[in-house]
């Protein structure tokens, strides 16, 4: 939601090297959870991913947002004040604002203004690779942008980004929202025609008759790493970095007992995921419906954090899979004491969860967590394998 409506420009043209030094700022309304640290340091490395160093953060005590201004109106000039001082040329929002809010608080203070979602959308287009993650992708920050373009107009003609001169009864405001409006379309109808190709591979898969395990879970928790280990297929990335994944990966691999199976990789989960991003990247997050068991892989170090976890939960309940037959695979247990690993361990089974232990990096757990696959499968409640 950069303020000067000049985001399409720059998009091209790359940030201006001032914006690469942010300043993160949150509110506390005194009602956060104790999550809102974790939430602020993950907020920062996310924009690390975009190459912007976070230089302050400051956290504005208030009862209640302010619904012009966000943190307020004295505070937010402030913020101008200390983005000069420190060189500091964006200033990102640790929760999601309204568009008013964001227009006002660019004007406030000088700055661009980005929100939570905006930096996850961000990093979602740094990490597209594929021409239906990139589309997506786009589609989200066209549908993001278009509520923000309102009462632009001005600092839109300001920067140059816009076109000079008016058509009469247009304003440049609406020539730009058009211009999404009909970008968007066209990005709807390449994804129509990218999904009705899926459609045929997923048919295809579908007739195979081999159940279909689907690895699923927060961003960076390991998910590619066991889809490596699992399928043998060393040329699926991970890396250490939130959203290495955004497209669905499917492998055939072997389980020893049991016979040829089918993997996928999906795209991680993150808290408060844009719901401009779920809406684009919904037939992605969807095709983890089509798995017959999910594979839900828990970060070991990151436990503790309860948001985490019920973050994916929502996201499972909300795509409709979270009665679908399930194995946690506990990983990264190798950065862990045992004892807080079977702490959570005891806790999952008493809920009826089965939990395996895991290891990707020295694939320690693997082979229990393949007979617990070859166990799930064998039970014959899969309806594939009853047909
Ligand atoms: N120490 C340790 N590191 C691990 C383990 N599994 C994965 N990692 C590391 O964790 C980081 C993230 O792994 P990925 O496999 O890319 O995670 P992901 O869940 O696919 O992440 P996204 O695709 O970004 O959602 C990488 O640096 C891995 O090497 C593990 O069991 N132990
Ligand atoms: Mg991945």
């Amino acid at each position: 939601m950069n303020i000067e409506g000049s985001r399409a420009s720059r998009q091209l043209t790359g940030m201006d090297a001032s914006e690469e030094r942010v300043l993160l700022v949150s509110l506390d309304t005194g009602k956060r959870d104790s999550s809102a640290l974790e939430l602020l340091e993950e907020l920062e490395v996310l924009l690390e991913t975009l190459g912007k160093k976070t230089v302050r953060k400051i956290v504005q005590h208030r009862d209640r947002e302010d619904p012009a201004t966000f943190i307020g109106k004295g505070k937010a000039g402030e913020l101008g004040k200390i983005s000069k001082e420190t060189g500091a040329g964006l200033l990102v929002f640790d929760t999601s604002l309204t568009p008013v809010q964001a227009k006002n608080l660019s004007e406030t203070s000088g700055c661009p203004v980005w929100d939570r979602p905006r930096v996850i959308m961000e990093v979602f287009r740094k990490r597209a690779r594929s021409s239906e993650a990139k589309l997506q992708v786009e589609l989200a920050l066209c549908r993001y942008e278009i509520p923000h373009l309102k009462g632009l107009g001005m600092q839109m003609s300001r920067t140059g980004a816009g076109i000079a001169t008016r058509g009469p009864g247009e304003t440049e405001f609406e020539r730009h929202r058009r211009k999404l409006e009909r970008r968007i379309r066209s990005i709807e109808k390449k994804l129509q025609g990218i999904r009705g190709r899926r459609e045929n591979q997923r048919k295809r898969r579908n007739r195979s008759g081999l159940p279909l395990f689907s690895l699923v879970g927060y961003t960076n928790a390991g998910k590619s790493s066991l889809f490596r280990a699992l399928s043998g297929d060393f040329l699926v990335l991970s890396k250490d970095q939130l959203f290495t994944t955004l497209d669905t990966t499917v492998r055939a691999f072997r389980l020893p007992n049991f016979g040829p199976a089918l993997l996928t990789d999906t795209v991680g989960f993150i808290r408060n995921l844009p719901p401009d991003l779920i809406a684009a990247f919904r037939a992605t997050l969807e095709e983890i419906r089509e798995a017959d068991v999910l594979v839900w892989v828990v970060d070991a170090t990151k436990i503790e954090d309860e948001s985490v976890l019920v973050s994916v939960e929502e996201i499972l309940k909300d795509l409709g899979v979270w009665e679908m037959p399930r194995i946690i695979a506990l990983n990264k247990t190798d950065l862990v004491g045992r004892e807080a690993s079977e702490r959570f361990i005891r806790s999952y089974e008493r809920q009826g969860e089965s939990v395996i232990p895991t290891c990707a990096l020295t694939g320690e757990g693997l082979p229990e967590l393949m007979r617990e696959m070859e166990r799930v499968v064998s039970e014959g409640k899969l309806s594939k394998l009853v047909r």
